[in-house]
């Protein structure tokens, strides 16, 4: 992709000029985070890190990204409404990850007691990189679709106005004005209050269920405050609050300290650290009520990489999207190469492949947050340990998707202006409600670009990588 930015790029002088004044719009423009050091208070306060300039993206991309979203949230709700495909996929991960073990047992449970819950509300974001084949040219391939607390919805409606800024400031108001309007705080919002709304309590409100170390509150704080505006009450709650104080009536109706609970939104939840006994407990509780949870376990299930791998194996999509092919070849459109692990032949034949050329493959445990896939050499010496194992199959196998690099400057809080090699990360959000088996809403709702120095495989902005980008569209 062309180097949009060469000029400004190679002048020294006009970068040690420019970063200042990039942060303190950042800050004047709240894209905000608290610090490592103290991430329950907002005493002090960092800014999130972000590109000082923004990375281009290819339009046909960014379009693309944005057109296949709609059948991505409809394939996401399918197969969480659909148990034997959950249960035949999951069958031998769930015998030896112990975590997807745990989900899919409270998912069980809460399907043998039956489900009161009748209002479904998702919140996903599925994330590409343009991978560029032996032909040069880049496609749009999928990283992962992230189905529970896909974060920076918040940031990221902040940060275009950086970005325009510093243009402007460069001279380059052109430029500034093709950035895109991108507000997923608002349709996320817009989609918790239609679920909020569905619910049909006035007296209820919106829980959201967040971390114990809150270092990313700014972000949420983007929705919190845009369903204050319509007069929808929030209250944040950890998982030990439920614990310690949520019942359910005879109803199933959700309470926590007095207040019915219409809509959980968990930004908290998904990896194993998160639990403890009480808070497995806790999330049996939540599942069981009849307040719309964002997303169910089902959903949380459906996001998993294990599901993300089934889902390119010939005739799937077919079977769960009958009668829409446009929307199966959109979708496969945008899958690279996925692996399974399972025990015998096939996966006998992928692994000493993997072990040979461990640089075109990642190995991908049922993990989110970032930082859990494992590249290259520690690949390959993690498949010689467990390839005759059955815990072989708690991983998928996924081809390494090379996106091209661009220079920009990651501009962090407390760390040396340098210019560094990098590649963005393009995720879309999306939207979606269902009351009982109608579908009353299914949008994209904006965008959200990362960019992270070539050298670093994995991770993202809340694991401290990747850094907040905006598409310059070219
Ligand atoms: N197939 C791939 N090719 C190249 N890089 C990849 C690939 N899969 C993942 N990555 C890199 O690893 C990062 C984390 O991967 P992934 O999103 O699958 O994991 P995660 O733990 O679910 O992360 P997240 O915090 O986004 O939920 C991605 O942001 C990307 O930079
Ligand atoms: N708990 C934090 C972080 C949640 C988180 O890490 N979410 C992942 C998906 S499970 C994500 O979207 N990560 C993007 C990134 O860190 O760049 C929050 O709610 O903001
Ligand atoms: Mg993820």
């Amino acid at each position: 992709m062309t180097a949009v930015w060469k000029d400004i790029l190679r002048n020294v002088q006009l970068i040690q000029y420019i970063a200042p004044i990039a942060v303190d719009a950042a800050l004047l423009e709240g894209v905000l985070m608290r610090t490592k050091d103290d991430p329950n208070a907002s005493d002090v306060v960092n800014y999130a890190p972000f590109t000082l300039l923004p990375s281009p993206v290819p339009h046909s991309l960014l379009e693309q990204a944005y057109s296949v979203q709609q059948d991505f949230n409809l394939l996401v709700d399918k197969v969480s409404q659909n148990t034997e495909f959950l249960e035949r996929t999951l069958a031998s991960t769930i015998k030896v990850d112990d975590f997807t073990a745990q989900l899919f047992k409270i998912y069980r449970q809460v399907l043998d007691e039956g489900i009161t819950q009748s209002v479904f509300l998702g919140i996903n974001r599925s994330d590409y990189m343009f991978d560029c084949g032996p032909e040069g040219t880049p496609a749009l391939k999928q990283i992962e679709i992230n189905t529970i607390a896909a974060s920076f919805g918040g940031l990221a409606s902040r940060t275009t106005a950086v970005h325009r800024h510093v243009l402007n400031v460069l001279g380059k108001s052109t430029e500034a004005s093709k950035l895109l309007t991108n507000i997923p705080s608002k349709g996320i919002a817009t989609g918790i209050a239609k679920a909020w709304e569905l619910y049909g309590s006035h007296r209820a409100v919106v829980m959201f269920l967040v971390e114990e170390a809150q270092r990313n509150i700014f972000d949420q704080r983007c929705v919190e405050n845009e369903l204050w505006m319509r007069n929808i009450r929030v209250i944040r709650r950890r998982f030990k609050d439920v614990y310690d104080k949520g019942s359910l009536d005879n109803d199933k109706r959700l309470y926590i300290d007095g207040e019915e609970i219409a809509v959980v939104y968990y930004r908290e939840g998904y990896v194993p650290k998160n639990y403890n006994k009480q808070n497995w407990e806790a999330r049996l509780l939540l599942e069981r009520s009849r307040a719309v949870k964002c997303p169910d376990i089902a959903t949380q299930l459906a996001g998993t990489k294990k599901v993300q791998q089934e889902l390119s194996r010939p005739g799937i999509l077919e079977k769960l999207l009958p009668g829409k092919p446009e929307a199966v070849t959109r979708l496969r459109a945008t899958f690279t190469g996925l692996y399974s692990l399972e025990m015998g032949e096939e996966g006998d034949k992928i692994i000493a492949m993997a072990i040979a050329e461990p640089d075109r493959f990642v190995l991908k445990p049922q993990r989110e947050g970032g930082g859990n896939n494992l590249y290259g050499e520690e690949l390959k010496k993690v498949l010689e340990t467990i390839k005759d194992s059955p815990e072989r199959t708690s991983y998928i196998l996924m081809d390494k998707i090379k996106p091209p690099p661009a220079l920009n400057y990651l501009l962090r809080a407390n760390s040396p202006l340098k210019i560094s090699e990098c590649v963005s990360e393009l995720g879309i959000f999306g939207v979606y409600v269902r009351q009982n088996h109608d579908l009353v809403m299914n949008e994209h709702v904006g965008h959200l670009l990362r960019t992270k120095a070539v050298e670093h495989a994995d991770g993202g902005v809340a694991a401290g990588v990747a850094v907040l980008d905006n598409p310059y569209v070219i």
